[in-house]
């Protein structure tokens, strides 16, 4: 049986960094996807994803998003590639919101450059952006878009010129521990090594049971809408947002890669259930649901479609992520139900993932990420 110092589990955004910060440690690493490299059937396909410094789901992510801002911008070093693109953000909603509150709480406790607008300013400045009178607006100048798919190209070739080996198309059937170490099983051979790190997005539950109900897929629905006045939602005047509007919450990015403006909604249907059954197929309905949103916010961006593609959240209870040693099983490292919050770090968990798989500890805080907290939520709940 082949043996490794480190097997990854699930070559997305996560576990392509992982890959690369466990090779250019100089392990030797094996990296296994079920799909192609790159593909689309998780959660980083449709060209970007949002970073943002104030974040609002909890100011704990903040030393997390300064790191992975500093290891986006290695990579992009290393590969001659653009990875990271700022336009800077705009974070949304009624002033008692908690997009709204959660953003300056993180500016607050971090001392982030923001400004506060109303939604006229905010029309001034940014002449796409058509929001509510009655909305705070809090705009924060370091936000951007991570170019996902380039990203775990960039991270997977970084890594195969680090010496990573890595299997695309093969499929992890069963993790077993033995004696301290463990062998990963696949359709096609069984391996044998001192760790493992498992960030297999939606499917994580398939091979780490415990996670069942604490990691579950959901559907998500993205389009590119070609504007009737382009110039708007050009990046340099067009910052990515997140808004909490009475229609939904979306997030929106200005026209990169297609020629037009790209929309989400956030748990969409609440549609949710094993990763393999869910459809991959944009409905009509789907499409209305993002055109409530641009009516509403972004009127002239109501122009034809230009494509809709399907994509997954693996939600945890409280929305928070897992990154964690699995209890009773230190050799076996999780990561990844990112809630549909994660990419942007995927820099940064990739050396975190490497750091517990090498020592055992980050030098980061992952208080709010470890599994423990699930068994605690589960006694208060009895
Ligand atoms: O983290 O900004 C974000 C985001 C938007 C949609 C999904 N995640």
């Amino acid at each position: 049986m082949k043996s490794f110092d480190t097997i990854v589990i699930g070559i997305g955004g996560m576990g392509s960094a992982t890959l690369w910060h466990l090779a250019r440690r100089g392990q030797k690493v094996l990296g296994i996807e079920r799909f192609d490299l790159g593909h689309s059937m998780g959660s980083s396909h449709g060209l970007n994803r949002i970073i943002r410094l104030a974040y609002f789901e909890h100011p704990n992510y903040v030393p997390l998003l300064r790191r992975a801002y500093e290891l986006w911008r290695e990579a992009e070093q290393l590969t001659r590639e653009q990875l990271l693109f700022v336009t800077g953000g705009i974070d949304a909603g009624t002033e008692d919101s908690q997009i709204v509150q959660g953003a300056l709480m993180a500016c607050r406790e971090h001392d982030l450059a923001h400004e506060v607008l109303t939604a006229r300013e905010t029309t001034q400045r940014f002449p796409g952006y058509k929001l509510p009178d009655h909305y705070a607006i809090v705009f924060q100048p370091e936000a951007g878009f991570v170019a996902s798919e380039r990203a775990i190209l960039a991270h997977v070739s970084l890594a195969v010129a680090a010496g990573a080996e890595i299997h695309g198309r093969e499929k992890v059937i069963a993790i077993e521990p033995a004696n301290g170490r463990v062998v990963v099983v696949t359709d096609k051979d069984r391996y044998e090594a001192g760790r493992v790190v498992v960030s297999a997005g939606g499917w994580i539950s398939d091979l780490i049971p415990a996670l069942t109900t604490k990691a579950v897929p959901e559907r998500q629905v993205l389009g590119w809408f070609l504007p009737q006045k382009p110039d708007l939602f050009r990046p340099e005047v067009f910052p990515v947002s997140n808004i909490k509007s009475e229609v939904g919450h979306f997030y929106q990015f200005p026209t990169w890669g297609i020629p037009g403006f790209k929309i989400g909604l956030y748990h969409h249907f609440h549609e949710t259930g094993h990763a393999d059954e869910l459809s991959r197929e944009p409905t009509p309905a789907d499409e209305e649901a993002l055109r409530k949103g641009i009516r509403y916010m972004f009127p002239d961006a109501d122009g034809p479609t230009l494509r809709l593609a399907t994509c997954l959240f693996t939600n945890t209870p409280d929305e928070h992520f897992v990154i964690d040693t699995l209890p009773g099983a230190p050799e076996v490292v999780v990561a990844s139900p990112c809630s549909g919050h994660g990419f942007k770090f995927a820099s940064v968990i990739g050396e975190i993932l490497a750091d517990l798989a090498t020592t055992g500890a980050s030098k980061l805080d992952l208080s709010l990420f470890n599994m423990k907290r699930f068994e605690e939520t589960s006694a208060v709940l009895e």
